[in-house]
């Protein structure tokens, strides 16, 4: 016969073990809606690259203010060549991460959505039925993160079909709705989502940071990034002998873009070319930075700010700055403004801007060069990232003057590599307004005492960092959130 107070304290012994280890989280649910543009075409090698990190309920086709059916469009069926390369490579990838989706399963759900004409959303369409069916299936109620790479259109079409047959169930499909778009690139979340949404206040990010991996990322990305972008780097990490899905990635071509931007005067033929979307599912990547529970912790797809309700924009680092009431986009939008009009004025402001995503990159293209190794090498020969476990809580509550210590014992590394740690504290994210002194940062064990002026209420976030010594280096993380409480 098992006690009562057993069970308990089993019980709360794996929740414990839980609440310690990223890995555990469930994967994040997904539906991709994308213009096809070019550098769209860019940001699907790497989103299929990552497809194991989340649930993928849609890739959906849709329409731009930029793009659609006869207007600069790349076919209807633009994702098949993505899909096809995948299947080739996923019996490789499987060797490095049994959790790849089949090339099968991502097939059926990769539909043509609104497509017709910018803000078409009067047609019911197949893209436009997959996410009702996803969203009215009750049997998951975990939340769902619909990202815009293109227009918002084909998203209001289904919203406006659960509005139209199904009223009843608005508030609860609205529960589980997250909203990531890059800019809002047609009028429909104006015109009909938030007019018929907005009482149910979803969690709503627009981009405008992605200029930093963007046309424009070379006058953007600082110097000691650069490299990663450049056509040396990318020639052997990801353009060349990496297999049919990284042979489709294109790469800048020289003499100015299709899109009519003009490189800056150091762009060269096999440089980076634009990835501008890719911030909707980095952003949902799990690497231990917990940018998934709120918009304003950043990661590796950014850091957003809550300009009104449940509406979370990029931090513009101009005091009293004023953010637009309607649409965030190419007209208002403060990095694409800054970048038309202002550049090359004021980097010091432009390098803040940026710095939610460049402060990350050198890792997220390393990230993205491993995995073009698992394309094509067995897993031996490849680098897998480490494991980021603490031993203390990832919550603390605190006192002034406590001393906190910090114990990333329990990492490791799958791949038997060396680890470097580094612990700092993530200044623009945390809510003290201060600098936090931390002991032995570069240990396994570090600590920190905190300041005496910490106002109550207040938070200290410090971040483990842990990058292995394999080809490409890679990082993980660990974000450690201390709320004094006096
Ligand atoms: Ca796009
Ligand atoms: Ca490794
Ligand atoms: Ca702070």
């Amino acid at each position: 016969m098992i006690h009562k107070q057993f069970l308990i304290a089993l019980f709360l012994l794996i929740t414990s073990i839980k609440a310690f280890t990223q890995n555990e989280i469930i994967k994040p649910r997904i539906i991709v809606t994308s213009d096809g543009e070019i550098d769209d075409e860019c940001s699907m090698v790497r989103f299929l690259l990552y497809a194991n990190e989340w649930d993928i309920e849609g890739i959906i086709t849709s329409s731009s203010q930029y793009h659609w059916q006869g207007h600069k469009w790349a076919g209807d069926d633009w994702i098949d060549p993505y899909l096809e390369a995948y299947e080739k490579v996923y019996p490789n990838l499987i060797k490095h991460k049994k959790d790849y989706p089949t090339p099968d399963y991502l097939k059926s759900i990769t539909f043509l959505g609104n497509v017709k004409a910018e803000g078409e959303m009067d047609l019911i369409t197949p893209g436009s039925q997959q996410i009702v069916k996803v969203l009215l299936d009750e049997s998951d109620n975990n939340p769902i993160w619909v990202q815009a790479w293109g227009g918002t259109n084909t998203l209001a079409r289904a919203l406006k079909t659960i509005e139209e047959n199904h009223p009843d169930k608005m508030e609860s499909v609205a529960k589980k709705l997250r909203f990531f778009f890059i800019w809002e690139q047609d009028n429909t979340y104006q015109s009909y989502i938030k007019p018929h949404w907005g009482k149910y206040n979803i969690q709503t990010i627009i981009c405008d940071q992605f200029w930093a991996i963007a046309y424009q990322w070379d006058k953007i990305m600082p110097q000691d990034k650069i490299d990663y972008f450049r056509n040396h780097w990318m020639k052997s990490n990801i353009l060349e002998n990496h297999g049919p899905l990284y042979s489709l990635y294109e790469a800048y071509k020289g003499g100015g873009d299709k899109e009519g931007f003009i490189a800056g005067p150091i762009k060269m033929k096999g440089d980076f070319r634009s990835e501008g979307d890719s911030p909707a599912f980095i952003y949902t990547i799990n690497t231990g930075l917990r940018s998934l529970e709120s918009p304003d912790y950043g990661g590796w797809g950014g850091r957003y700010v809550n300009i009104r309700e449940n509406t979370w924009l990029d931090p513009v680092p101009e005091t009293n700055y004023n953010y637009p009431e309607g649409r965030w986009y190419t007209k208002t939008a403060w990095g694409r403004n800054y970048m038309r009009n202002v550049y090359p004025e004021n980097q010091d402001l432009m390098n803040s801007y940026f710095k939610p995503i460049t402060r990350w990159a050198d890792a997220l293209q390393n990230d993205f060069a491993a995995r073009a190794d698992w394309c094509i090498k067995p897993y031996e020969e490849a680098n897998h990232p480490p494991v980021v476990k603490l031993k203390n809580k990832l919550n603390i509550t605190a006192k002034l003057g406590d001393k906190i210590s910090l114990n990333a014992k329990g990492t490791f590394d799958p791949d038997g590599d060396k680890l470097k740690y580094r612990w700092w504290q993530y200044e623009e994210a945390d809510t003290y307004n201060g600098v936090v002194s931390i002991n032995n940062a570069s240990s396994k064990k570090a600590s920190l005492v905190i300041p005496s002026d910490v106002k109550n209420g207040k938070t200290i976030h410090i971040i483990c960092e842990v990058s292995d010594n394999g080809s490409p280096q890679l990082t993980r993380y660990q974000r450690i959130i201390i709320t004094i409480s006096n």
